[in-house]
């Protein structure tokens, strides 16, 4: 298709056209329809400059002349009226008339507010206008990467790509952008996706200073390529990157520190790659120690003493909290990539043992808990569970059971939830659950018993019964769901309940979590509870508090807050503004839940909010550069959530 047809550039139509004229020549449907709102009148518009915002914003969601894609083809679709007071303020044109609500009921999202000056707009519809008369808007060629580029791009793409879309770029919690899609999307339209996001959910990167125009330029070529082959990683590598900086014997038998060790908080300092351990009671920071590229999360160990830190780059970092200051004790990588970690639960073998989930090899890695001498490294089954040959199965969220000595792991792709004994030579993979693709995060219910689990790219919650090693259901909850580790709480109608967030949905799921007390209530949606926007990451509460904390960091307008629903309604109470400086993300309250962390998730600026549990007001900011999750330590060693 490409070269196959013009462009406004390439066919050199006059430019700068009027507005007026081009609203001429197209007659009938200019403001037709009672759609409301004035055009740009007479005012001289430039309709390269409009090319010029459409290609660079627009593509990513609208295609002109080569079909539907998030939005629709806006080919012949341009009316003035509407459209000016469309693109004046997408919200206010949706809500209040007819069309607006049938587009909105058809395309399910709001167009973001990309608070256009009247002279944008007119440029945007002197340039629809034109290219009304010419046709198929022709995609801007894909640049030609040097090997040093591509590596740079490769780079990209892995840190900040590959996470959502595959390694293989087959999709998951992101949607499958595979060369012949990346191509179809075009150079533009990759692009304008990177740049400014999409209500689906997609980061902003270039808009918020994450990718260069140049890094963007790359990765949209890169993209329509097809993807580099990805290494391996044996066990003699992963022997050879351990290193065990404190010995067992050099470690203190007892904690070293007057403080209150087991309300520390552990935040992660994103970008840097850093842990900044806090006393939870005075707030003051104790320590910063070095961690994996782009650190993800933090685990704490059954006893609380240890933190282990995962970074994407697949290093495992172990923290003494025992130490006068915490310090890191041994350190390993199994994984080229990953995002997940824990240590073994169960009676007697707390501490002994540590998995590492690999997103890139199709493998998990099992350490000495102590000292993370890697012990053993399995392949995953290379099959999913509607019998697709695979070439990549990523373990997403693990959890450690304390009822018996295995841990559950999320088969991404593969769509199982696995059962690993480490209780058995070689932590074999000893059953395998067939549940829902693709599988991401999740955490207990309050019994731990049932691990509640999100197949996001099925829009489903799955719910395993770990003591009978079995899928007890899934049910359909909004578009993508993402609990984080969920929230377990009693609700006065239903008892026990679980819920989760939604990337895509503007609301959190609520559903019966109580098949003792509450059979008939039992995973099934309860309360569907309304939020400002879509975009939410993650859930938290406390039993000790009466607050349900819902964020919406990747909603394009709500990101800066967040709602409390009270446990008592089951009701929003309010939702507010957290982050001042970027977005809020993330919520960890401390040990007794009388105080809660949320992430201001900025460069510059940003830092941790602590918040009264009960008032919810705020008690103090703490300034930190890029800091996403924060873990407690009772919390976080206790599954509580
Ligand atoms: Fe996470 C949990 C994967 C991006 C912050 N994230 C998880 C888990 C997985 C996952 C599989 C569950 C781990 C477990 O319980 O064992 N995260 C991914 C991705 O694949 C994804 C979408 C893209 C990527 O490239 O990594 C991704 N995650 C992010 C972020 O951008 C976040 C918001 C900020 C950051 O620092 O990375 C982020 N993810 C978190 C946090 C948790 C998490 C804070 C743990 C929540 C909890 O309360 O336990």
């Amino acid at each position: 298709m490409k070269g196959m047809v013009r462009t406004l550039f390439a066919a050199a139509v006059i430019l700068p056209i009027t507005l007026s004229s081009a609203m001429a020549r197209h007659g009938s449907g200019m403001g037709g329809g009672g759609y409301g709102g004035g055009g740009g009148g007479s005012t001289t518009a430039d309709a390269a400059a409009g090319e010029a915002f459409f290609r660079a914003n627009c593509t990513g969601c609208h295609t002109f002349g080569h079909g539907d894609h998030l939005g629709p083809d806006l080919t012949n679709r341009h009316r003035a009226g509407w459209s000016s007071r469309f693109l004046r303020d997408p919200a206010e044109a949706l809500a209040n008339t007819m069309y607006g609500q049938r587009l909105l009921a058809q395309w399910g999202y709001q167009m973001p507010d990309f608070n256009l000056t009247n002279e944008q707009i007119n440029n945007i519809q002197a340039f629809l206008s034109a290219q009304d008369e010419i046709g198929p808007l022709s995609f801007t060629p894909q640049v030609v990467l040097s090997e040093a580029e591509f590596e740079e791009a490769k780079d990209v793409y892995f840190n900040r790509c590959a996470g959502c879309h595959g390694l293989y770029r087959t999709g998951a919690t992101g949607p499958e952008i595979g060369e012949e899609r990346s191509t179809w999307i075009g150079t533009d339209g990759l692009g304008a996706m990177l740049r400014v996001g999409t209500p689906r959910g997609m980061p902003n990167f270039g808009q918020s200073n994450i990718l260069s125009e140049d890094e963007i330029t790359k990765l949209a070529s890169f993209l329509q390529d097809s993807p580099p082959e990805a290494p391996a990683l044996p066990m003699s590598e992963i022997q050879a990157s351990w290193e065990l900086l404190v010995p067992v014997a050099d470690r203190p038998s007892a904690p070293q520190t007057p403080r209150n060790w087991q309300d520390f908080f552990g935040t992660v300092l994103r970008d840097a790659g850093k842990i900044a351990i806090f006393d939870g009671d005075s707030h003051e920071e104790i320590a910063r120690v070095d961690v994996g590229f782009a650190v993800h999360i933090l685990r704490s160990s059954a006893s609380g003493r240890y933190f282990y830190a995962i970074g994407r780059d697949g290093l495992v970092t172990l923290i003494d909290l025992w130490a006068s200051t915490p310090n890191v004790v041994a350190r390993v990588k199994g994984c080229h990539d990953a995002r997940s970690v824990d240590g073994s639960k169960f009676a007697e073998y707390e501490d002994q043992y540590l998995i590492e989930g690999c997103y890139w090899p199709p493998q998990y890695v099992t350490y000495d808990g102590l000292t993370l001498e890697p012990q053993n490294r399995v392949d995953l089954p290379m099959t999913s569970i509607t019998g697709e040959a695979l070439i990549e199965n990523r373990v997403a969220a693990i959890v450690a059971s304390e009822t018996a000595p295995v841990w559950i792991i999320n088969q991404k792709e593969a769509g199982y939830v696995g059962i690993v004994d480490y209780s058995q030579a070689g932590a074999p993979l000893v059953a395998n659950i067939a549940a829902e693709r693709f599988l991401h995060d999740g955490g207990w219910d309050h019994t731990k018993r049932y691990f509640i689990t999100a197949a996001n790219a099925s829009n489903k919650m799955v719910v395993i019964d770990t003591v009978t090693q079995s899928l007890v259901t899934s049910f359909d909850v909004g578009d993508t769901p993402h609990p984080g580790r969920g929230a377990n709480w009693f609700d006065p109608d239903y008892g026990w309940v679980n819920a989760t967030p939604h990337i895509g949905s503007a609301f959190v799921s609520v559903y019966g979590a109580d098949p003792l007390d509450h059979p008939e209530h039992a995973w099934k949606v309860v309360r569907q509870i309304s939020l400002p926007a879509a975009g939410s990451l993650f859930i938290k509460t406390h039993p000790n508090s009466p607050w349900v904390l819902v964020d919406m960091t990747l909603s394009l307008s709500n990101n800066k807050q967040i709602c409390a629903i009270a446990k008592a309604t089951g009701t929003v109470d309010r939702c507010f503004d957290v982050a001042t400086a970027g977005k809020a993300v993330h919520m960890e309250f401390n040990d007794d839940g009388s105080e809660v962390w949320i992430s201001d998730w900025a460069n510059d600026g940003g830092g941790q909010v602590i918040l009264d549990g009960a008032t919810l007001n705020v008690i103090e900011k703490i300034t930190l550069p890029a800091t996403t999750g924060k873990f407690n330590v009772t919390n976080t060693a206790n599954d509580v959530y």
